[in-house]
């Protein structure tokens, strides 16, 4: 007769001798149950993903270098704008400069469907020692395509007006968030680069950035950077999800493997959870969006309809290119970049926020406030 103890004991030799054999014979489950692993998670109270590994000091400028020297990226700042946003667009790119671009000097792109005025152009000219080119949207990128049925686009309006849904009257709005969407990264003025930095009028950039985060996205192979993720207004979208499967049925071959479909969806792809990369702010590659898979991907979200039907959001249609068509490792959280559109704000903690002299209330943060979603980012790794 074997004693209750000695049945403890055998159980806890088979679990201990069945944790050897996995730890030496499958590499993940070794990695996942090591001790510095299990301390990371209780220390760091949670997964760890690259951000929390500070960026390398090679990367750094000294603080009191006025011009930096050595590799550059090919890169550029866009900024779609119209005539009337003048006050907003200096706003941000007086701090754009002041904390970052007076010492790296990338050019400026300006957008606009409309010629800008003379004004525009000097007022803005004269805030950077960096190119500045102005240009026009060719008219097809920007309007409501003749192939939209426009009654049934005004009847979906004045539904969304009638239920309070933000910009859900607006034309303008609609043609903004398919041009970045779809048409941007294609302007003639964009063609020579490869990244970009996406900046919109009142902005806040709170901290000094020493470092080229270019060549930190291109040293790493990174395709997509954020500072901000929330959920989406479920009203502005109720079918991009089941366009979205649509799509990867018919498509899976473009998907990537390693993606990060668990930032948008909780239980494998079936329903979105509405996570998005708040796209006003994005450091990317341009070369993400001119692949054959977010082209496909665009193409066939565009001829649904739903820009106008509906309200899709250039943020969640990025986001979600993002997430399939690249690895998640490539997409980065800019932690080091202190940033705010209202009404949300990222503030770097710790380190991060003494090391860039960041002006924000490092309290008023909303990486893990109840509307984030930096913590399904932080779990895929
Ligand atoms: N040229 C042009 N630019 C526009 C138009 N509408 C918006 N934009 C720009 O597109 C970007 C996004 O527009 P916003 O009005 O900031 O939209 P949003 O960020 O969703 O909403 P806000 O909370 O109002 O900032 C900004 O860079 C705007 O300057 C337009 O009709 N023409
Ligand atoms: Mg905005």
């Amino acid at each position: 007769m074997m004693t209750p103890m000695r049945y403890v004991v055998l159980v806890l030799g088979l679990i201990i001798s069945l944790h050897f054999i996995l730890s030496f014979s499958h590499e993940d489950y070794g990695k996942a149950t090591s001790i510095s692993h299990l301390t990371d998670k209780i220390i760091n109270n949670g997964p760890n993903p690259p951000y929390k590994t500070p960026v390398s000091d090679e990367y750094y400028h000294p603080s009191n270098d006025t011009v930096a020297h050595g590799r550059r990226a090919n890169a550029a700042i866009v900024v779609l704008a119209r005539n009337g946003d003048i006050n907003g667009v200096m706003f941000s790119m007086k701090q754009m400069e002041d904390r970052f671009n007076r010492k790296f000097r990338y050019p400026y792109v300006f957008l606009n469907e409309e010629p800008f005025s003379d004004q525009f152009k000097e007022q803005i000219t004269a805030l950077t020692d960096a190119k500045v080119e102005f240009g026009l949207i060719p008219h097809d990128d920007w309007y409501q395509p003749p192939w939209i049925d426009e009654a049934r686009a005004s009847a979906a309006r004045a539904e969304m007006v009638k239920n309070s849904v933000i910009y859900g009257g607006s034309v303008p709005y609609r043609n903004m968030c398919r041009f970045n969407s779809g048409f941007f990264y294609r302007h003639e003025l964009l063609k020579p680069y490869k990244y970009y930095w996406r900046m919109e009028p009142d902005v806040r950039f709170f901290c000094d950035l020493d470092y080229d985060p270019f060549l930190v996205m291109q040293d790493g192979n990174k395709v997509y950077g954020f500072t901000v993720s929330l959920y989406e207004y479920e009203a502005t979208i109720p079918t991009l999800w089941d366009t979205v499967k649509e799509f990867i049925h018919e498509n899976p071959g473009l998907v990537s493997p390693d993606n990060a479909m668990a930032f948008l969806s909780d239980n494998g792809g079936d329903s979105y959870n509405r996570c998005h990369f708040w796209s006003n702010f994005e450091i990317g590659d341009l070369d993400l969006w001119r692949g054959e898979a977010y082209s496909k991907f665009f193409d066939f979200l565009d001829q649904k309809g739903g820009f106008y039907y509906e309200r899709w959001g250039d943020a969640p249609v990025h986001s979600i290119g993002a997430a399939l068509f690249a690895r998640k490792e490539q997409i980065h959280f800019f932690n080091d970049i202190g940033y705010r559109h209202e009404p949300f704000q990222h503030c770097p903690q710790g380190e991060a926020h003494k090391r860039g002299r960041c002006w924000c209330d490092p309290g008023q943060n909303f990486d893990y406030e109840g509307y984030s979603c930096l913590n399904r980012y932080d779990r895929m790794f």
